[in-house]
């Protein structure tokens, strides 16, 4: 691969599938010889970096202050290799929607407010079926302590405690990348956090991560660490710079006072302050219509045909309902969800089974033929759509343009096109 396609840290690989095109499918092809018609978006803060897998190494450290608490009663110092990782523990697939907490901020810019980031349309988010090991048995098998009983689901003695992740890659803002969740997220055998190796069936490629990089079901992608070096259990939170500058939701009154700081060491402590983005939120995007302005015609029986995609919140889905509306929240119309993908879905080499069901983490593909009144040309109309997931969580129809935040992450405004021409 040439450097150019690798990006560099200056200008890293950054790109997104139009949505209508990402909404054919309910896998999304990602790149692989047999793949060419790879679409799937990257997200990058370096360039790709070409992993050996027979020479790649995962260590797995605890913060020696945590040691000898019943969580972690001796100290932990493992390393797997690929191998170690492969033939000592079960291999487990699950199918979720990895999305970047910047997809969307384009409407967002163009409706609310100027915020800072990558222009991202609503294509930056893949849905996938991810294979490899369970997090949760790797933690285990080096030293952590699981609940006890795990049916009780009590982690509250897990609170403060946290598992980072690391890739040796050089970033735009920082000697390398990282992140970290709660290490109650790691051990939720309902959160299914993997430690990826293959995806759709086949290995990671080299952008993905390959050969292993973190997948946090229901969770921002900035926290799926690629090309994962190490893992590290600790009281604090990752130290680095996309979890304690980035990936936040800060608000108005946060964003004024990083204007009204003296300097970028006093921005920087106000930005530390805010909680780092986890959950996506509920969301649905409207992928056709693609643009705003677009031009619809009225099928046969007066009506306009409508395809998105929606995805839930955290880990509370599958998302249950769609609804739209042409007329500003006047009449909603229910969207039918496509449960069976179609010819583009890429068939499970390992579950033997239908992944094309919905799923807790995964996406769903909608569409909707909504009647027009009468057949006149009609200007300037809004798609609006909204769904709701198996948690009850569905979204603002009081403020339909959305909310503003300064890095213009986790956008999720019911008004999906707006200015749309129906013949
Ligand atoms: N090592 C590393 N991991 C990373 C990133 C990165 O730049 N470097 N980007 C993160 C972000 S912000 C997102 S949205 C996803 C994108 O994953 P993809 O490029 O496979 O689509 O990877 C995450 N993991
Ligand atoms: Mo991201």
């Amino acid at each position: 691969m040439s450097s150019s396609e690798d990006g560099s840290v200056k200008k890293p690989v950054n790109r997104e599938p139009d949505a209508g095109k990402l909404t054919e499918s309910f896998l999304t092809p990602s790149e692989s010889t047999s793949h060419p018609q790879a679409i799937a978006y990257e997200r990058n803060h370096g360039s790709i970096r070409h992993l050996d897998a027979t020479q790649h190494k995962l260590k797995i450290k605890a913060d020696s202050s945590l040691t000898s608490s019943e969580i972690l009663p001796n100290p932990i110092d493992v390393v797997f290799s690929m191998d170690d990782l492969k033939s000592r523990f079960k291999y487990s697939s699950i199918t979720a929607a990895l999305q970047c907490a910047g997809n969307r901020r384009h409407e967002m810019r163009e409706r609310v407010a100027e915020v800072q980031g990558i222009d991202w349309g609503d294509g930056a988010v893949m849905n996938a079926e991810w294979g490899g090991v369970l997090l949760r048995d790797v933690l285990l098998s080096a030293g952590v302590t699981a609940p006890s009983p795990p049916s009780t689901h009590n982690y509250q003695q897990y609170q403060g405690m946290h598992v980072q992740f690391a890739s040796a890659q050089e970033t735009q803002e920082d000697t390398y990348y990282g992140a970290s969740i709660p290490l109650s997220t790691a051990l939720d055998p309902e959160r299914q956090c993997l430690l990826a190796t293959h995806v759709n069936g086949k290995p990671l490629t080299a952008k993905h991560g390959y050969p292993l990089r973190v997948i946090v079901p229901g969770i921002i992608g900035a926290r799926s660490v690629k090309w994962l070096d190490s893992i590290t259990i600790s009281a604090e939170q990752s130290r680095n710079h996309y979890q304690q500058q980035d990936y936040k939701i800060l608000s108005r009154e946060i964003a004024q006072r990083i204007e009204a700081a003296e300097d970028e060491e006093e921005k920087g402590r106000i930005k530390e302050e805010a909680e780092p983005l986890m959950d996506n939120p509920i969301n649905s995007v409207v992928a056709v219509p693609g643009q705003d302005g677009d031009v619809l015609h009225r099928d046969g029986q007066g009506r306009i045909y409508l395809r998105g995609y929606a995805i839930p919140k955290g880990k509370d889905g599958p998302v249950v309902k769609v609804e739209v509306s042409i007329d500003r929240g006047g009449t909603w119309h229910e969207a039918s969800i496509l449960d069976k993908g179609d010819e583009n879905t890429v068939s499970s080499s390992v579950n033997n089974g239908d992944t094309t069901q919905r799923g807790q983490f995964a996406w769903v593909v909608w569409e909707c033929c909504v009647p027009v009144d009468g057949n006149m040309p009609q200007e300037g109309t809004s798609i609006w759509s909204k769904a709701t997931d198996k948690g009850g969580n569905t979204m603002d129809v009081e403020k339909p343009e959305g909310e503003w935040n300064l890095r213009g992450v986790a956008f999720n405004a019911v008004e999906g096109r707006r200015g749309i021409r129906i013949e």
